[in-house]
């Protein structure tokens, strides 16, 4: 059976809601996992835009933003109904403003960027998420949905910056949130080390059982 190819890199929090959408909607792939200093050539043909995640169809369709990988996905399979809680304009602010906050603030020195002034703007989303929270234990309600798979990955990025600082902030439902979503089986799931794939390499074929790592080299 031919499958989709995921090309991904195991901390792009882009590549992380991709590959949260194919598990959830247990969608397999041939998984590539690449280095981003060295994108491979086959990549590159197929998204010249050269970032991940990339999903290759069988049909040869390419789909290179993330967000349109989650849809694809869920449009698939949907057990848990996300599609039906979807934010786009949370998503948005995450994407943007956020996620702007995000890198000026854990890559101050690339940027050249007032760290502290970076991390209040990331705060004050975190905030907003927050309130949101206050209302159910999701984003969308009281079940996960799009919105929580696709920002997650970003609230995760900016609490690793500084523990120390994040668990002085008042947040405590963000950080209920958060923690319960890192220990879940669907990320555990998604967060396995792939070898960075080459293409002399048998292909990795990931069957994301919930709960399961399932990652079977073929042919070996
Ligand atoms: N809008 C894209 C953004 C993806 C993106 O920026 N991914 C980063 C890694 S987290 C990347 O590939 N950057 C290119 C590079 O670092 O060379 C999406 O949603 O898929």
């Amino acid at each position: 059976m031919l499958l989709p190819v995921l090309y991904s890199f195991r901390r792009c929090p882009y590549a992380m809601r991709a590959r949260l959408a194919l598990a959830i909607s247990a969608t397999p792939v041939e998984l590539r996992e690449v280095k981003l200093s060295t994108k491979p050539e086959a990549m590159l043909a197929t998204s010249p835009k050269a970032t991940v995640p990339v999903l290759v169809l069988p049909n040869s369709k390419v789909i290179d933003q993330s967000i349109d990988i989650m849809h694809w996905a869920l449009a698939r399979n949907d057990p848990e109904g996300w599609l039906e809680r979807d934010d786009p304009a949370l998503i948005i602010a995450n994407d943007g403003p956020f996620k702007y906050a995000l890198d000026r603030y854990k890559y101050s020195e690339r940027h050249g960027s007032n760290a502290e002034t970076h991390r209040m703007n990331g705060l004050a989303f975190l905030e907003q998420i927050e309130d949101r929270l206050s209302k159910a234990a999701n984003l969308g309600g009281a079940t996960p949905s799009l919105a929580d798979a696709a920002i997650i990955p970003f609230v995760r990025q900016f609490a690793a910056v500084d523990p120390d600082w994040f668990a002085e902030q008042q947040l405590a439902r963000l950080k209920i949130w958060l923690s319960g979503y890192l220990r879940s089986d669907l990320f555990g799931a998604i967060m396995f080390r792939a070898p960075t794939w080459s293409p002399l390499d048998a292909p990795i074929i990931v069957d994301w059982g919930r709960g399961m790592r399932h990652v079977l080299p073929a042919g070996r």
